[in-house]
């Protein structure tokens, strides 16, 4: 993406840039919500001195979820001459999650982002080289957020407000930055179906909440009280935290009807506000 901008005053020779694509698939900038990245070459063996990075961005408020399929690269103790590293955020001056060498599959295979940014990168020396890998990345959901009190934020199910088709198990956790705030979450959409099993061969709609959901409990984790679930397109009316934390969890199933998903907003109450109606 390439913006240029002028103002109203003074003019300059402007400016000249050259461009090219990079066939080989050394590095990239991917911002679909799914992907796959390999390795430059592959699957024949990547040069000597590659240098090769790969950056990973899904929307705000989801996370990177990398699953490595095939993976060759020089092996040595603590991969010292060839490697993939892989960040938490969006550069190398993250959290080195992970890094890797050989020709095992990465173990676990899913690596998981906590922000909605994953970094990777390969490292090759001068000699000696391999296949490569082949990865592939999908937005996962859930997320730790702490609210400030200007910030009006939003969650969604992955894909909103198209279509979902997948086993979703996700929370996200909202905490105030100010302990005495409250939390308050207000549902916009609501579009969540499922059938449960009714004999052998009849299933019905879900009508109960139980296998395809959207759950609020009151505090910072799955012990706390829930306040409810919430499904099919019944929104459901705002929900003020009692602490200073809400805990959000989506679940689907794969034998869903068609469905959108769910968005609410979320934003805190200062305590001097909420107190009144106690
Ligand atoms: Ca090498």
């Amino acid at each position: 993406y390439v913006h240029f901008h002028s103002d109203e005053s003074l003019r300059g020779k402007g400016f000249i840039a050259s461009f090219k694509t990079l066939p080989n698939g050394c590095g990239g900038y991917y911002k679909s919500p799914a992907g796959i990245i390999h390795s430059p070459n592959y699957p024949q063996n990547y040069d000597h001195d590659a240098d090769c990075t790969w950056l990973i961005e899904v929307a705000v408020n989801h996370v990177v979820v990398l699953n490595f399929v095939d993976f060759d690269v020089e092996p040595f103790t603590n991969c010292t001459f060839d490697y993939v590293a892989v960040y938490d955020g969006p550069s190398l001056n993250d959290t080195e999650i992970a890094r890797f060498c050989g020709s095992t599959l990465p173990n676990p295979p899913y690596i998981r982002s906590t922000s909605n940014q994953m970094f990777i990168r390969l490292k090759a020396d001068g000699s000696v080289s391999a296949r490569g890998f082949v990865a592939n990345y999908t937005t996962g959901c859930g997320a730790s957020i702490t609210v400030n009190q200007e910030d009006i934020g939003e969650l969604t199910s992955p894909n909103f407000p198209h279509y979902y088709s997948n086993w979703f198990n996700c929370t996200w956790t909202l905490t105030a930055a100010n302990p005495d705030d409250r939390i308050y979450l207000m549902f916009t959409h609501m579009d969540l179906h499922s059938f449960v099993p009714q004999s052998s061969a009849i299933t019905a709609a879900d009508t109960n909440c139980t296998t395809s959901f959207v759950r609020v409990q009151d505090g910072d984790d799955s012990d706390a009280p829930v306040v409810g679930n919430y499904c099919l397109t019944r929104v459901p009316s705002p929900i003020t935290s009692q602490g200073s934390s809400l805990y959000v969890r989506l679940q689907t199933t794969p034998l869903m009807l068609l469905g959108a998903g769910f968005r609410a907003t979320y934003s805190v109450l200062s305590q001097g506000c909420t107190a009144r109606f106690i």
